[in-house]
């Protein structure tokens, strides 16, 4: 009678907005999946750009830090013609190194050849090769003239300030 069409009728209507519901739903899922996506790149853009900007400082920082440590370490070289810097300029308790570039022995010793008289303890006291070096703390204020003790006619000179 009567009731079964009512039956028959509801799940009808109920099958179409139960289906209409459910595209709905996946459609509302995917906006919020594309707006999640969306906002994860723009995060990451964002981050991206953000990075190249934060690194632009560091190396300004990186640069600026050797300058205030070096003038307790300064380095010569010695090469086939001669001591590289040939004159350098340090502030007093720099650690000079020197280091043996060349294919000739090296012995840095302080000045005069050959007794080396002039600034006492400045001297390596022994020749060593090719990539060999000798480090001398300068705590004298002074111009200190050395020169390699087995080349003599290599020389150079530490203005200690
Ligand atoms: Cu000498």
């Amino acid at each position: 009678m009567p009731p079964p069409m009512w039956l028959t009728d509801i799940p009808k209507n109920f099958k179409l907005v139960e289906g209409g519901e459910k595209k709905m739903g996946s459609k509302t899922y995917l906006i919020i999946g594309g707006v999640i996506i969306a906002l994860i790149l723009g995060y990451v853009t964002f981050k991206g750009n953000l990075s190249p900007t934060n690194s632009v400082p560091v190396p300004t920082t990186v640069e600026n830090t050797p300058v205030v440590s070096n003038p307790t370490e300064e380095k010569v070289e010695y090469n086939d013609t001669g001591f590289t810097p040939e004159s350098i300029t340090v502030k007093k308790g720099t650690s000079v190194t020197w280091i043996n570039k060349s294919q000739k022995p090296m012995w840095v010793a302080s000045a005069i050849h050959p007794t080396h008289r002039e600034l006492p303890g400045f001297d390596q006291l022994e020749s060593v090769g090719n990539d060999s070096e000798y480090s001398y703390t300068f705590d004298k204020i002074g111009n200190w003239k050395y020169h390699n003790h087995v080349s003599p006619s290599d020389f150079g000179s530490v203005v200690v300030e």
